[in-house]
């Protein structure tokens, strides 16, 4: 097709043939070609993934590694700026700096065909490495990067070769003296330009669709689920726990506000069917695999449970309390023979497998100490949510989500601490980390302006598994007050609390601080939330006008 048209051309020699672009319009053609390069190698990548699985595509497996290899406190400012948006995020700058090296590279490939062809294989390398080397990932995983590489090579090698791009010693009858820009073939490099993009944006869009066919599948499985009734329901949430007070948080967390962290850059989409769990390792004498089935058939427990992130900073968003349906993990671990430490079982720590490699270390003793640590199901009265660990998630109450909430389980081994160290222990937090006494005030909002008078201050305060006793106010580092408690649901749960603030005009800074039923009131010492979590008490300046 291209040769006849070409040849019809020929009789019209400023469409098909005229006088080649000059030294930036050459670089602009090459960079040009760099991009659709790179295209080309990202779409038929995307097209092979689906064989192995989504997260191998290679803007995702590179945007895996740079998380896992993300130095604490990047991660922490990753999450407070961008939130759950810190993928997107991360994806966007991978794909920009992808770009600008896939147009530098095209624009090389001018002068040194070959060369630059080949720095295209370096790049497929690169996605192979991530793709293979990530927790869960192993050989096959490298395959999407390295037949994208190697089809990106040969497009721009092709690209590349055609004469638009080359200063042409020979080619046409304007090429005269070694050098000099010959004749421009630019309907043939359009033509070759055009078949790539579409080609590529075929593949992409194909592969894209494969890739969602099988969470499409796992979402149509999960929506036919129904979780049994509780053989043990949540104590019903007493009518004073939620102030309902404007600007405070719901005293339970509607699943769709509810905070999300995880290295996921992909969420995964298991299909329940398909799921099991297997448990075993040191001390179990029975090993058991569990099917989701299996699970639903079990006595089932209900409860309220107040989930916090370590990544938390004083006065942050990472908290939350929802209604969990799920399966006592004690129960089970019992049925597998597990003994704690404290009975003289071998193993002091649960390491929690996750389907995307996670893996995440409880201490024995904790899970088995009588708290309803499960294995949750279902998250205010619906099956989990992908985004929150379906179909199964781990959940003790009192521990932060990095030492206990592994989402999307499906391994559970008992080992020790000393043997075995689980993912963000080796990025330097801390082993075992139990859930720090803190409040927080949702109302006024920093830099606000109430009328004088009366203003409610309002917030929530935290600490798992011990119960909050008291929260105390202050206003310009004056005296303490007390504030009102709400209701107490359960010791796991958060408690709201108010305080009405005979507010005068000026600028003012209220403070907040909370006391454990163990006594302990919240230090004012200020620190990060490496290596296991922020101190510090949550302060808020307002106007008062
Ligand atoms: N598989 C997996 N599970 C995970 C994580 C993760 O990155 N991957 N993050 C943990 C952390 S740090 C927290 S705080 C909780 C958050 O749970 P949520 O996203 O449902 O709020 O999940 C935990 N479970
Ligand atoms: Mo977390």
């Amino acid at each position: 097709m291209a040769g006849v048209s070409e040849d019809r051309e020929v009789p019209v020699p400023e469409a098909g043939r005229s006088k080649g672009p000059g030294r930036v319009g050459r670089a602009s053609l090459g960079a040009l070609s760099g991009l659709i390069t790179g295209l080309a190698a990202l779409c038929s990548a995307e097209l092979v993934s689906p064989a192995v699985r989504p997260e191998a595509s290679p803007v995702t497996a590179v945007g895996g590694a740079v998380v896992d290899r993300t130095p604490p406190w990047l991660k922490d400012f990753a999450v407070r700026h961008f939130g759950t948006d810190d993928k997107l995020v991360l994806q966007l700058g991978i794909l920009a700096l992808l770009s600008v090296f896939a147009m530098a590279v095209g624009v090389a490939a001018l002068r040194h065909r070959k060369a630059g062809s080949a720095a295209v294989l370096l790049f497929g390398a690169v996605g192979a490495m991530a793709a293979a080397g990530r927790p869960d990932g192993g050989p096959l995983d490298a395959l999407p990067s390295v037949v994208g590489g190697l089809l990106g090579c040969g497009v721009l090698y092709l690209l590349s070769g055609r004469p638009a791009l080359r200063p042409s010693r020979t080619v046409g009858v304007a090429g005269g003296k070694d050098g000099t820009p010959g004749a421009f073939d630019r309907r043939g490099f359009v033509v070759a330009a055009t078949a790539a993009v579409a080609a590529s944006a075929g593949a992409g869009v194909l592969g894209l669709r494969l890739n969602a066919s099988g969470a499409a599948e796992a979402a149509a499985a999960r929506k036919d689920i129904v979780i049994p009734r509780p053989a043990s329901y949540a104590r019903p949430i007493p009518a004073g726990a939620d102030l309902r007070i404007h600007g405070l948080i719901p005293f339970t967390t509607p699943t769709k506000d509810f905070y999300r962290v995880d290295t996921a850059l992909v969420v995964p989409k298991v299909d329940a069917r398909n799921w099991q769990l297997r448990i075993h390792g040191k001390g179990v004498s029975k090993p058991m695999t569990v099917s989701y089935h299996d699970l639903l058939q079990r006595e089932l427990i209900e409860r309220d449970i107040t989930l916090t992130c370590v990544s938390n900073q004083v006065g942050g968003p990472y908290v939350g309390n929802a209604r969990w349906t799920g399966v006592r993990l004690a129960d089970l671990l019992s049925e597998a023979g597990v003994k704690p430490p404290s009975e003289g079982g071998p193993a002091d720590q649960l390491v929690a497998r996750s389907v995307d490699g996670m893996t995440i270390g409880s201490p024995v003793d904790t899970v088995m100490d009588g708290r309803d640590a499960m294995l949750v199901l279902g998250m205010n009265g619906e099956p989990l949510p992908f985004a929150h660990g379906f179909p199964v998630r781990m959940l003790v109450p009192g521990l932060y989500g990095y030492v206990s909430a592994c989402k999307w389980l499906t391994d559970l081994e008992l080992t020790t601490f000393d043997d075995y160290d689980a993912y963000w222990v080796k990025r330097t937090w801390s082993r075992r980390a139990p859930i720090k006494t803190e409040s927080r005030i949702d109302t006024p909002r920093p830099f606000a302006s109430p009328a004088a008078g009366k203003v409610p201050v309002a917030g929530v305060a935290w600490a798992q598994h011990r119960g909050i006793a008291e929260v105390q106010v202050r206003v310009d580092g004056g005296t303490w007050h007390t504030a009102e408690l709400a209701a107490e649901d359960t010791k796991d749960t958060w408690r709201q609390w108010m305080w009405e603030w005979p507010a005068t005009p000026g600028s003012h800074t209220i403070e907040v601080r909370a006391t454990d039923r163990d006594g302990c009131t919240q230090t004012d010492k200020r620190v990060g939330t490496v290596p296991d979590g922020a101190t510090g008490w949550h302060s808020v300046v307002v106007a008062v006008t």
